[in-house]
C-alpha cells in the first residue's frame, strides 16, 4: 500500500484503532524511505515531510498517530545524507511498530491482575489494549464475563464480540444506551484511549464519558488500558484536543430525517480524571494524575518551555 492509500484508509476508517493507525503511518513512512531511489540533498527529507503532513491530516484526535510519526523522525535532520536518513527512518519505524505491539501484550499481562475470577467486565468500542486485558485474564484461567457496547455509529462492538469469541469467551452485547441500566451487573469497566491529556483526562470513543459517569455512580472501577504513546505531549504545551466530527451519513441515511435536521456526529469525548481509577500502561498501572510524568519520562518532553523567554 502506498502512503496515500494508507492515509486514505485511515481517513475512511478502513484502517482504525488508535494504535493501529500509528503503526500503519510508521509503516507508510518506512516504505516511502525504502522506495526512495534518488540522492539529491534534502530531497528525501522533503518527501518524508510531505508524507508526514498527509498522514497527520488523516484523522485529528488520536495523539498516537502524532507520537508514532514523531518517533519515526527521532534523531533525523534535514541535513542528513539521504542514505543515513533512509536507514534511520526505517529503523525507527521498525522499532516503533515492534514496541507498540509488545506494549499491548504487556498491558494484557499487567491489567489481567486487576480482573478477579468471576468478574463481569464491560468494554466500549474496539480497543486492542482493553481487549488484551480481558483476554489475558481469561487465558490466566479466570472466569470472565465480557460485555461489549454496540458503539454506534460504526458499531465497533461487532468487532469486539468477534475478537472475544475468537479468544474463547462468550460475550454479551448491548446497545450504547443500555450502559447505565447494565451497570448494576458489572464489576469493572475497561476501555482504551485515543489520547490522554497532561491532566489525566482520557479522550476515547464517543459514549465513554457517560459509561464512566454511570460506573462512578455505581462505584464500579473504571480502568483505561493505553500504551504510553497515547499520552499527549501537545496538551502539555496547552493545546486542546480536537474532537473529530465525521459526516452525518454515518448516522442517518438520506431521506430518513426531515430536510434541515442537523445531525451531529462527534467521534470522541473526554472523560475527566476524577472518573478514572487507573490507567494500565506498559510501564505499569498509574493514576490519571501521573499523566504529566509519563509524558516527561516516556515521551521525553521535559524541556517544553524556554524559561528565559517572556510569556
Ligand atoms: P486501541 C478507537 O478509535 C477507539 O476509540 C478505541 O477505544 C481506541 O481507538 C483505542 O484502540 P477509532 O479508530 O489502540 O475506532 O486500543 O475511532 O486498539
Amino acid at each position: 500500500m502506498s502512503l496515500r492509500d494508507i492515509a486514505d484508509g485511515i481517513r475512511s476508517m478502513e484502517i482504525r484503532g488508535a494504535a493501529e493507525i500509528a503503526r500503519r503511518a510508521a509503516e507508510a513512512l518506512r516504505q516511502e524511505a525504502m522506495d526512495y531511489k534518488g540522492d539529491r540533498p534534502g530531497e528525501l527529507w522533503d518527501v518524508l515531510q510531505r508524507g508526514k503532513e498527509e498522514l497527520l491530516a488523516s484523522r485529528p484526535t488520536a495523539v498516537s498517530l502524532w507520537n508514532g510519526v514523531q518517533s519515526v523522525f527521532k534523531g533525523t535532520s534535514a541535513q542528513m545524507a539521504s542514505e543515513e536518513l533512509r536507514v534511520m527512518v526505517m529503523d525507527n519505524a521498525d522499532a516503533f511498530i515492534s514496541r507498540s505491539r509488545q506494549a499491548v501484550e504487556i498491558i494484557g499481562k499487567v491489567g489481567s491482575k486487576r480482573i478477579r475470577d468471576g468478574d463481569r467486565v464491560l468494554t466500549h468500542c474496539n480497543s486492542k489494549a482493553a481487549l488484551s486485558v480481558i483476554i489475558q485474564a481469561f487465558k490466566d484461567g479466570k472466569r470472565v464475563e465480557a460485555y461489549a457496547t454496540e458503539s454506534r455509529p460504526w458499531r465497533q462492538g461487532l468487532l469486539t464480540v468477534r475478537d472475544l469469541s475468537a479468544a474463547g469467551l462468550r460475550p454479551t452485547m448491548v446497545v450504547d444506551s443500555a450502559a447505565r441500566w447494565l451497570m448494576k451487573d458489572i464489576d469493572v469497566v475497561v476501555v482504551g484511549a485515543d489520547t490522554i491529556c497532561s491532566n489525566g483526562a482520557v479522550i476515547n470513543k464517543i459514549g465513554t464519558s457517560q459509561i464512566a459517569l454511570a460506573a462512578h455512580e455505581a462505584r464500579v472501577p473504571f480502568l483505561v488500558a493505553a500504551e504510553t504513546f497515547k499520552f499527549s505531549p501537545k496538551t502539555m504545551y496547552g493545546e486542546l484536543v480536537e474532537i473529530e466530527e465525521r459526516d452525518s451519513s454515518e448516522v442517518v441515511r438520506k431521506g430518513e430525517v426531515p430536510e434541515g435536521t442537523r445531525i451531529l456526529n462527534p467521534v470522541f469525548d473526554a472523560t475527566p480524571p476524577e472518573y478514572i481509577d487507573a490507567i494500565i500502561t506498559e510501564v505499569g498501572v498509574v493514576p490519571p494524575s501521573a499523566a504529566y510524568e509519563i509524558i516527561v519520562k516516556e515521551l521525553g518532553h521535559e524541556f517544553i518551555f524556554d524559561r528565559n523567554e517572556k510569556w
